[in-house]
């Protein structure tokens, strides 16, 4: 693929990168994206197994789907698009990390400053005494656990809809997408919010913003770049432009 000059050129003078990511960063390591081709939500309801209602109704069947994606997590390892963002680390001064992803595979694949907006799939916490727990005591349980402590519901501590964000998380995001000289937008259809808020922060910062998905999204038309295709071959192509153009 030849990369656009006005990409190159950016790159070349750029000192901050943030790579901005959804669960399309992960398909190639075979983690399920929620929408799009193959995605979740084709068969199952968000709302049943994403929010705390449907928590409460069905709490071992949630509990049991996130059992399951532990265990896809677990067996998997970060692809070349991780591995390319992690490296990006080498060329520039600042590289940024801000991702909807709960599944750990960039931390895995060795980046460092990393926001997590939306929490980890392989942390839990106790819903009464606010106690936090790995994966490993329940690696087991096919039905919610009770606190050791206190004897609560034991809940995955990631973020469903209708709660907020950890706190200060999304306005520490938004400030480091505006100090951004160029922002990667990688596999998120940036139609949850406030997360899909950010490229756009990006932009209106006067940070240049590229996308990086299979298909196009709502946002696409109002980027600087929108390229299609998978992000495990994209990005190494990019992250190879950058090494010759910022070893030279
Ligand atoms: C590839 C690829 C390859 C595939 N290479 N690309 C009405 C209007 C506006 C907003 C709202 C509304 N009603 C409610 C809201 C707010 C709500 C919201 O945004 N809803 C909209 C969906 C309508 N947001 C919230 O509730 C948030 N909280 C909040 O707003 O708090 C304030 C508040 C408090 C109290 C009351 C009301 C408001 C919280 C959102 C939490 C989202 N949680 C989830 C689950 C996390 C845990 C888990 O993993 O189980 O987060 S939902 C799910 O979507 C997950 C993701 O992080 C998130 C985003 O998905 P993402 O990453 O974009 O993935 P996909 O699947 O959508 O897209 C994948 C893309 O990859 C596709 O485009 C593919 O083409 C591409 N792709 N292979 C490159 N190889
Ligand atoms: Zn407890």
């Amino acid at each position: 693929m030849n990369l656009p000059n006005i990409l190159l050129d950016k790159l070349k003078s750029a000192n901050r990168i943030l790579f901005f990511t959804g669960a399309g960063i992960s398909a190639e390591s075979g983690v399920d994206t929620f929408r799009g081709k193959g995605g979740l939500w084709n068969k199952m309801k968000p709302e049943e197994l994403a929010s705390f209602d449907g928590f409460m109704r069905n709490p071992n069947l949630v509990w049991e789907w996130y059992q399951y994606r532990r265990k896809v997590v677990r067996n998997t390892t970060p692809n070349p698009g991780h591995r390319a963002i992690a490296e990006f680390e080498k060329y520039f001064d600042t590289i940024d990390v801000i991702t909807q992803n709960v599944d750990n595979l960039h931390r895995r694949a060795g980046s460092k400053n990393i926001l997590e907006l939306h929490g980890n799939i392989e942390r839990n916490y106790c819903m009464e005494c606010g106690k936090y727990y790995g994966v490993e005591e329940f690696l087991n349980s096919e039905e919610v656990p009770k606190c050791p402590e206190c004897g609560g519901m034991i809940r995955p501590d990631v973020v469903w809809f209708g709660e907020n964000l950890p706190d200060g998380i999304y306005e520490t995001a938004v400030q480091r997408a505006q100090f951004s000289d160029v922002c990667f937008v990688v596999g998120t259809s940036a139609v949850v919010y406030p997360a899909a808020y950010i490229p756009t922060r990006a932009k209106e910062a006067g940070s240049f913003v590229v996308e990086i998905n299979l298909e196009g999204t709502d946002i696409s038309g109002s980027l600087d770049l929108s390229f299609q295709g998978k992000s495990g071959e994209i990005l190494p192509e990019i992250l190879a432009a950058v090494k010759e153009i910022r070893e030279n």
